[in-house]
């Protein structure tokens, strides 16, 4: 049974939360879905490596060039054990979910996939998951086909079974929704994906930060995240992939560190994980995405999942209140901390910019997900979000706030 968390603890952790956004005004931050606030052992462990231990890494005997070495290789333990992969080796460093995704679509995909070949993607793919693949149909010619998204934000898996008979070679899927905060069936998309021999590759950039993730269990070929959202710093993210594929696939980028020897008319690459991380890589950043992993280990990812469960059942029921709220996506059971809604007769960013002023963080627009937007028939919605610091009082502001703004527009 999971503990409730110590919220007043926690948000003394997270310095920016004290701050006011103009005079008198304090920040009420419901944005965490774009990125998360960073807690003070992230920004200290930060300013540290670069007050002591600052140095390239792999390629020095000194002191420091070790330290910096330990500490990058140290972290790459901690992220592999907090979503436990079988090795560090499956653990590639990249810049964010996006590079994450690139890099299989670059080397894996390019190497893999010919024209006619099936890529299923879903309807609530965030943008990141979806271009990627279409410059690869227009530059290949695959194929491109979708898992439709119901009336109530959920996968419809009978239409996926039935593309399933197509055999497609790849399919690749957000495990959490950042618009409708639907959390998909992952297991069991995988399990029936593998029936018929494709690759499957799972956008958790969302989950990783909000959900226990266990990619061995889920047993997913590749797993993407960012560490920015999960009280990590901004510039880092990881790509997990199963080592036999990584093994097999060509280096994405050519550089140093991804080498074994280098000749002057050819080179042989580096083994895992090094072999995809050409160049000086974020040093201090994997430094910070390691503490943060320690972080929210140390809280406990199944006490903030029912953390957060608690503040979005609580938001969803006090949002359907307010008159001329319509919310999107599922029930406060099938879905993580997002509260995605449009309210009748306002602009999603009027919305924004009212909340604003009381210092009410949220977002307007499409999120990155225009294609799901569409499927709506909205342009825009707002969006609140929640994470292990936010409060019910939070949501009381926030609802506030929306009650001034429908004031304000008559
Ligand atoms: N996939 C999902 C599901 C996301 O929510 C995001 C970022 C990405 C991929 C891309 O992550 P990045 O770290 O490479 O940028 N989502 C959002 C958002 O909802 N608002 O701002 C960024």
């Amino acid at each position: 049974m999971p503990m409730s968390l110590n919220i007043k603890e926690i948000r003394k952790d997270f310095p920016i939360l004290e701050r006011e956004t103009q005079s008198g005004v304090r920040l009420t931050y419901l944005d965490s879905t774009a990125t998360s606030q960073k807690p003070l052992q992230v920004i200290e462990a930060m300013n540290d490596y670069y007050r002591r231990s600052n140095a390239n890494i792999h390629r020095g005997v000194h002191t420091l060039a070790e330290e910096a070495t330990a500490m990058y290789e140290g972290a790459r333990e901690k992220i592999a054990k907090f979503i436990n992969a079988s090795s560090p080796r499956e653990i590639i460093y990249t810049r964010n979910t996006t590079e994450s995704i690139n890099l299989v679509a670059y080397s894996w995909a390019r190497a893999n996939l010919k024209q006619g070949d099936l890529v299923i993607l879903t309807e609530m793919e965030h943008h990141s998951n979806l271009v990627p693949w279409h410059m690869l149909q227009a530059e290949r010619g695959i194929e491109l086909d979708f898992i439709p998204v119901t009336d109530d934000g959920l996968l419809d898996l009978e239409v996926y079974k039935a593309l399933l008979k197509r055999t497609p070679k790849l399919v690749s899927f957000t495990h959490m929704s950042n618009v409708l905060g639907t959390i998909n069936p992952a297991g069991e998309i995988i399990r029936l994906g593998h029936e018929v021999g494709a690759i499957m590759l799972v956008d958790g950039a969302q989950s990783v930060p909000h959900l226990k993730v266990d990619v061995q269990a889920l047993d997913a070929d590749f797993y993407a995240f960012s560490a920015h959202k999960m009280c990590g710093p901004t510039g880092i993210g990881a790509l997990h992939g199963k080592s036999a594929l990584l093994e097999a696939m060509p280096p994405f980028m050519g550089g140093g560190d991804m080498i074994k020897e280098v000749k002057l008319r050819s080179f042989r690459p580096n083994t895992l994980p090094h072999k995809f991380e050409a160049g000086t890589p974020a040093i201090a950043e994997a430094v910070g995405f390691g503490v943060a992993v320690d972080y929210l280990t140390k809280i406990g990812m199944d006490d903030i999942a029912a953390h957060e469960h608690e503040i979005t059942s609580y938001a969803l029921e006090r949002l359907e209140e307010i008159p001329g709220v319509k919310l999107f996506g599922p029930s406060a059971d099938k879905k993580g901390g997002v509260a995605a809604f449009t309210l009748e007769g306002v602009h999603p960013h009027d919305v924004a910019q009212i909340l604003d002023r009381d210092g009410i963080a949220v977002r307007a627009g499409h999120h990155c997900a225009q294609p799901l937007h569409e499927k709506f028939s909205i342009p825009a919605t707002s969006r609140a979000s929640f994470y292990l610091y936010s409060t019910k009082e939070e949501v009381d502001l926030l609802v506030n706030g929306l009650y001034k703004v429908k004031e304000m527009f008559g």
